[in-house]
Parts: structure tokens; sequence; C-alpha cells
């Protein structure tokens, strides 16, 4: 087991898109494993493969109270997607010390595989719904930040780079 480092935002890198999981082997076994350890470690709900600079369709997930119900979802595909929507506050690994707002469907049915191979169904509502397109969207190289204002997306982005110029000149 092994914590990953988990890019921040600029990081240009968060915008490449994901290709599909070739192969679900040991090395996609111990990302995943490495990938739950993370989250955990960060005290996050979720985790795409994207964040720690893998580009391929990986992504987990627990939103459970007791942090015991760890999700593997590989290479997801959305099957259906409610048409009603809800708006909450959303943050991100990759944005930390920030949230916003967020529209998303209030409720979405994914078809995946697991860690196995086997094929599952997910139908998902509430913060795991939620969650799901949030992690599907980085995926596809999105963060929750592109929804927000420009003038708030802005003014995250100046104190991330900042903070980031600061760790470096510290660590230098
Ligand atoms: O830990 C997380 N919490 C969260 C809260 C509201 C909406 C989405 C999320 S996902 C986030 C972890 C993360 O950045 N996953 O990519
Ligand atoms: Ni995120």
């Amino acid at each position: 087991m092994a914590l990953l480092n988990i890019l921040t935002y600029p990081d240009p890198r968060l915008h490449k898109v994901a290709k599909p999981v070739a192969q679900i082997d040991e090395r996609i076994r111990t990302l995943a494993a490495d990938m739950i350890e993370t989250m955990y470690e960060s005290s996050g709900v979720g985790l795409a493969a994207t964040q720690v600079d893998v580009h391929e369709r990986l992504l987990v997930m627990d939103v459970s109270e007791e942090r015991d119900q760890p999700l593997v979802v590989i290479n997801p595909r959305v099957v259906w997607q409610s048409n009603e929507v809800v708006v909450g506050d959303e943050g991100c690994l990759s944005v930390p010390g920030f949230s916003g707002d967020v529209e998303r469907y209030a409720q979405i049915h994914i078809e995946f595989e697991n860690e196995r191979g086997d094929t599952h169904k997910l139908e998902a509502e509430g913060l795991l719904a939620v969650c799901v397109q949030h992690e599907m969207d980085h995926l596809i190289g999105k963060v929750y930040v592109e929804y927000l204002s420009p003038l708030k997306r802005g003014r995250i982005k100046t104190k991330l780079l900042k903070e980031a110029k600061e760790a470096l000149r510290e660590a230098s």
C-alpha cells in the first residue's frame, strides 16, 4: 500500500482525458488499493485516477459514514440520468480550501467493471450520485471550478498558484 500524490488545480495534467482501462490486472488492483488509501488519508468521498496523474478510466468512492465501503469503478458508462437536478456545495481534493455550488443530476445509473472484472450496475442518488458525476468529470479532464463564475474561478486559481509558489520557496 502507498499514498499517492494528488495534483492541485490549476495543474494542466488535471485536464487530460483518460483512456479506457484495457486490462484489469494486478497493476490496476494495486493502483485502486493505493487510491482508496489516499482517499481515506485525505478524508475524501471519492478520487479519480486523473487526480493522481494516471489517465485511465478508474475511480474510487466511499460515501459511507464508517468509511468501510470502498467502491472501485472501472470504465464507467452512464446508462440513465434523471431529469431532476440538484445544486450542492462541492469541494475537491485537487482544489484544497475552496468549495462552490454545482448543479448535478439528482439520480444517475452507471455500469462499470470492478477490480475483478465483473460488470456491475450502480443506481445512485444523493451524495453518491453527486460524487459519481464529480469523479466522471475528472476522467474527461474537467474540474468543478469550471462550473463556477470566471471571477470565482480566477480567485481560486490565483490563490492556489500563490500557495504552490510559497511551498516551492519554503522547500528550497
Ligand atoms: O471529498 C470530496 N467531497 C465532495 C463533496 C461534494 C461533492 C463532491 C465531492 S468529491 C471530493 C473528493 C474529490 O475531489 N474527488 O474527486
Ligand atoms: Ni475532485
